[in-house]
């Protein structure tokens, strides 16, 4: 399988992540793709390519434009203003109060923001856009291969039209849905399997039905990012009936996952898409030190052996995981159990 990476990731390199009251080492973090890369020569997956930059335009088809030159020159006026640590956000356009975007950079943080974890730094445009080109290049390169991997970093999922948190600021399987559709499809499915809810996705594709929406993960009522991702949330206007949010209880093993698993493939197969994007977080690991499921190593090779069944063009893009010494291992092994079943 041809993977698409990108060295630029590295420029986000952020230093502090707000936790449990304190400043802590980020769990998202360069070395994550340093285990993936790893273990992708290790087993010689296939061919690792850099993407080609595809600039603004199909990022401006996705998210807000006020929001991508937030994000292009937030850091600039964070020091501009005197800031001494990482640009983090303190206050929230919250219940009853006026959703305008202020002037000041404290005011803008929180505007353009769901979560307070993720710091924005230096280097964290760059490496968001580097991202971006990465999931795009894939989209690209599927319509002469049956299957890509994107290993995308920052993340995605979470970012949603105007809004950065939970590690993205790009919703790079948005990006890439577009991009399909940009190049003809007519019908996309983004299975969305990271432990958290990919409500930047929902929130996106959540009026239209060229693009169907499923993600398996951990209920709102337990895990972030706690304000969506709910099964009452099924799509608006022509996008109603296709949103499909499976949310499951803590401690969730690999057998109850696959039977979601396998709800989500009926789904996809009734929707008979041009092309799948996976949504690919190896949080859903037994051992992820944010997350609550029961998933094995070994399961991640079955899930990737059952999703060849759709046997569909596939990209998979790469979201969370952060039990660092294991992502290699579960990231591939869903590449390599694709591989196994497409055979
Ligand atoms: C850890 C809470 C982490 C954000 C999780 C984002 C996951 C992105 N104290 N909350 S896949
Ligand atoms: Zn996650």
């Amino acid at each position: 399988m041809l993977t698409i990476y990108s060295e630029d990731h590295r420029k986000r390199d952020a230093k502090t992540e707000l936790c449990g009251g304190v400043l802590v080492e980020p769990f998202e973090k360069p070395s994550r793709m340093d285990y993936i890369l790893k273990r992708l020569n290790e087993v010689s997956l296939g061919e690792i390519i850099a993407p080609k930059d595809y600039g603004l335009d199909t990022i401006l088809q996705v998210h807000d434009k006020g929001y991508v030159s937030f994000l292009e020159t937030c850091w600039d006026e964070w020091i501009a203003a005197g800031m001494e640590g990482e640009a983090i956000a303190s206050t929230w356009p919250a219940r009853r109060m006026a959703q305008k975007c202020p002037v000041d950079i404290d005011g803008k943080l929180g505007y353009y923001s769901l979560a307070a974890e993720t710091s924005i730094t230096e280097g964290t445009w760059e490496a968001a856009r580097a991202s971006a080109n990465v999931a795009i290049e894939g989209a690209r390169r599927l319509l002469d291969e049956k299957a890509v991997f994107s290993l995308c970093r920052p993340p995605g999922h979470h970012a949603a039209l105007d809004m950065y948190g939970g590690y993205c600021f790009f919703n790079n399987a948005a990006l890439s849905a577009q991009t399909f559709l940009n190049y003809g499809s007519k019908k996309i499915a983004i299975l969305d399997v990271d432990f958290h809810h990919g409500n930047g996705t929902q929130d996106i594709f959540y009026n239209r039905n060229d693009v169907l929406f499923i993600s398996l993960h951990g209920r709102p009522e337990d895990e972030f990012p706690h304000f969506l991702g709910y099964d009452d949330e099924i799509g608006e206007d022509n996008g109603e009936g296709f949103n499909l949010n499976l949310p499951m209880p803590k401690g969730t093993t690999f057998e109850t996952w696959r039977k979601a698993l396998f709800q989500a493939m009926e789904r996809i197969t009734e929707y008979a898409p041009d092309a799948l994007i996976i949504s690919l977080g190896t949080d859903t690991f037994e051992e992820d030190p944010i997350s609550s499921f029961k998933l094995k190593s070994d399961d991640f090779y079955t899930f990737g052996k059952d999703l060849a069944e759709l046997n569909l063009p596939t990209q998979f893009i790469m979201e969370g995981g952060y039990a660092i010494d294991a992502i290699g291992i579960n990231a591939v092994n869903v590449l390599q159990g694709f591989e196994k079943g497409a055979n």
